[in-house]
């Protein structure tokens, strides 16, 4: 069954306008328990699994944290993409408790000397986790300047060593509908897939996200395991990965997939590539008014423009 669908978020005047209620209550007082985090970094404490909304032990300052007001814990948490639990906006923070993020497996595999499963506590353990604070843009025009907790993906791809035949890295989703209710629904075609090039995927600014301010990834922000890929759409950080493979192919990705004259594999943030439906040049910080102009590579221009020189970047969207 072909229906037509949302793109990965378009966005009603309406769901935009509640959310600019939210403003700064929060705001500042969430910054402040994010740098007693940092105190904490020299306790020989080490990762613990734990549920949701826990505070994260051991976690220090990352590189690469923008200098912006940060989007409010609640409209963090309750303004979400994740079409495995609806296509509202409201759906996944309703709806996800249905989610058990412990225990939980991911399996590497593909082009890798080390291939298994591995539970989410022994992948995540070795590393130092970091606070991040990436700007967000949804290709709904939206975006939002979250704090992440997580580690670099080259940090932990290295660790399984890639072979030299690994060009791409592709990501999957959890497949379960009796978790995931949107699952029930062929709104897209499950389970959710994502891909990055393997220079993308090494990029010191992509991150594996296990938490955000402070605390537990909340499930509806894709616990316990989700990509963030600050200089793309929102669409590329995938949420609740299972399974992480090294593959010498290009990965179909799910957007792509479902519209193709849409959605690109690269979706980096181009504010001169218009999506067919709409202009990509302004966007809404969740929680302003006035509209913004988007920023080329969302901002990330100077860390990552080196990666697409020589590439159009209107072919290859
Ligand atoms: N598995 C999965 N991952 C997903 C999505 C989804 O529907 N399913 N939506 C994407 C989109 S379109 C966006 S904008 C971001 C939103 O992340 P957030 O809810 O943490 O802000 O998640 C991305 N990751
Ligand atoms: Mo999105």
């Amino acid at each position: 069954m072909l229906i037509k669908i949302k793109g990965p978020g378009e966005v009603t005047e309406s769901e935009v306008t509640s959310q600019d209620l939210y403003l700064d209550r929060r705001r500042f007082l969430r910054l402040g328990a994010g740098s007693l985090l940092t105190a904490a970094a020299l306790s020989n404490e080490i990762w613990q699994p734990a549920l949701a909304g826990n505070k994260l032990a051991h976690v220090i300052k990352g590189p690469y944290t923008v200098d912006e007001p940060l989007t409010p814990y609640e409209s963090v948490t309750t303004y979400n993409n994740f079409y495995e639990f609806g296509t509202d906006k409201e759906d996944p923070s309703r709806l996800a408790a249905s989610l058990k993020a412990r225990p939980w497996k991911v399996i590497i595999d593909g082009e890798v000397a080390r291939p298994g499963s591995y539970d989410i506590d022994d992948l995540i353990k070795p590393h130092t986790l970091q606070e991040r604070v990436y700007r967000l843009r949804c290709v709904e025009a939206w975006s939002m300047v979250i704090p992440w907790v997580g580690v670099p993906l080259a940090d932990l791809l290295k660790r399984f060593t890639p072979n030299s035949r690994a060009k791409f890295v592709r990501f999957e989703t959890l497949y379960d509908p009796k978790q995931f209710p949107g699952q029930r629904r062929s709104v897209l075609d499950w389970p959710y897939i994502e891909g990055l090039r393997i220079d993308e995927a090494m990029h010191p600014l992509t991150l594996m996200a296990v938490g955000l301010y402070g605390e537990v990834l909340p499930n509806q922000n894709g616990a316990p395991l989700r990509l963030v890929v600050p200089w793309k759409y929102g669409f590329k950080s995938i949420k609740s990965i299972v399974r992480i493979t090294l593959t010498e192919q290009m990965p179909v990705n799910t957007w792509a997939r479902s519209a193709p004259d849409e959605y690109g594999f690269y979706a980096n943030v181009n504010p001169q590539v218009d999506h067919p439906r709409w202009s990509q040049a302004k966007e809404r910080r969740i929680g302003d008014y006035f509209k913004r102009e988007t920023l080329m590579f969302n901002g990330y221009g100077a860390e990552v423009a080196p990666l697409y020189s020589g590439m159009n970047l209107r072919k290859s969207f």
